[in-house]
């Protein structure tokens, strides 16, 4: 078995595009610690990627996310489609550990060679997880995943970030996810593509259909309106109907031209998103190591300097940032 020393930037890349397990996995590995080795080989395989559809499935925990994804593959292998998941959770500082292990419930693939799942934290990783996320999604990509589901648990802002970067968007309740309810009310949430009510043998399921549709007939103005299906995951119910309302999301987008639209916009707000985390972070170590610069925060906090010039000193110092010119643009 190859130990970590034994691959190299050419043969993870070769590994990767063979679809081999053990390189996906350790390529993976790196991109989740911000390894160097995973930025070369995401520059080597990119080129050979944007054939996965991506699908970001989200909602609170517990409500059957892993269940209806372990679900939706054993459907989808049914036409063979190779499959990824990378199940993203944005509260553990580590991964594969016991919890993470809980929260994926997809063994029944586990020995499918046509499935590649993985779990995945922040652990070391310095970028967020919506860099790792898209690195994973790329690698996957390049290994020939046809359809890659990305599984975060979420229902505001924090996930965003993680799906995205996905093609179509997922959100899965079950009757008692209230809050989410509210939060689509009231606008907080953005609409997803499409919903699932899993858990529909409650009795509150019909209620909350209902609800959401409500909410949802709300919005006339989308063309495309987000279909409501209720589901069952652990009995499969229901399941070849989503999988037909999210190809059919698929078909939408690529008949009218959106999912390129999509996808520039998808790449291009990803790719500021994580150069501003890092100009954030850049800015926080120089400001923690520079004497100077903490000592212009000491002197606001004195009143002696105001924070706009404080502002400007520390762009001009960290960024060679002219703040005056920046400053009037946005005015
Ligand atoms: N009765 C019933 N139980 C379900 C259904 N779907 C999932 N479950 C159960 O609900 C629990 C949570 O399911 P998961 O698939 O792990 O839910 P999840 O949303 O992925 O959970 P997190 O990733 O921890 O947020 C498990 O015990 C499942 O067996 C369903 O349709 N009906
Ligand atoms: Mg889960």
């Amino acid at each position: 078995m190859a130990g970590r020393r034994d691959w190299t930037r050419e043969t993870l890349a070769a590994g990767v595009r063979d679809g081999d397990r053990r390189a996906l996995a350790r390529a993976i590995t790196l991109v989740e610690n911000g390894d160097r080795l995973a930025y070369d080989l995401v520059a080597d395989l990119y080129p050979d990627t944007g054939n996965a559809y991506a699908v970001g499935v989200t909602g609170p925990p517990g409500v059957g996310k892993s269940s209806l994804i372990s679900a939706l593959v054993r459907h989808v292998r049914e036409q063979e489609t190779e499959v990824g998941v990378v199940s993203v959770d944005p509260s553990s500082p580590f991964s594969q550990g016991a919890l993470l292990g809980d929260r994926i419930r997809l063994t029944d693939h586990f020995l499918d060679p046509g499935v590649f799942i993985r779990s995945m934290g922040t652990r070391g990783h310095l970028g967020g997880l919506a860099e790792a996320t898209l690195q994973a999604l790329l690698v996957l990509d390049a290994a020939g995943k046809e359809l890659v589901f990305l599984e975060t648990v979420g229902t505001g802002q924090s996930e965003v970030e993680i799906i995205g970067i996905a093609d179509t968007v997922l959100l899965v309740l079950m009757p008692g996810s209230g809050d989410s309810v509210q939060a689509l009310k009231a606008g907080v949430m953005e609409i997803p593509d499409v919903i699932a009510i899993n858990k529909m043998d409650h009795p509150a399921a019909k209620t909350m259909l209902n609800e959401v549709r409500s909410i949802l007939s709300l919005d006339r103005d989308s063309e495309w309106r987000p279909p409501i299906v209720l589901t069952d995951a652990t009995r499969g119910e229901n399941v070849a109907e989503l999988w037909e309302k999210i190809d059919a999301h698929r078909s939408y987008l690529v008949e009218s031209g959106r999912l390129e639209e999509r996808r520039a916009r998808h790449l291009a707000s990803e790719v500021f998103a994580v150069a501003s985390a890092r100009a954030k972070r850049h800015l926080e170590h120089v400001v923690a190591d520079d004497p100077e610069l903490r000592r212009l925060l000491d002197e606001v906090q004195r009143r002696e300097l105001d924070p706009l010039t404080a502002v400007r000193e520390i762009l001009e110092r960290v960024f060679r940032i002219d703040a005056d010119r920046d400053g009037s643009r946005t005015a």
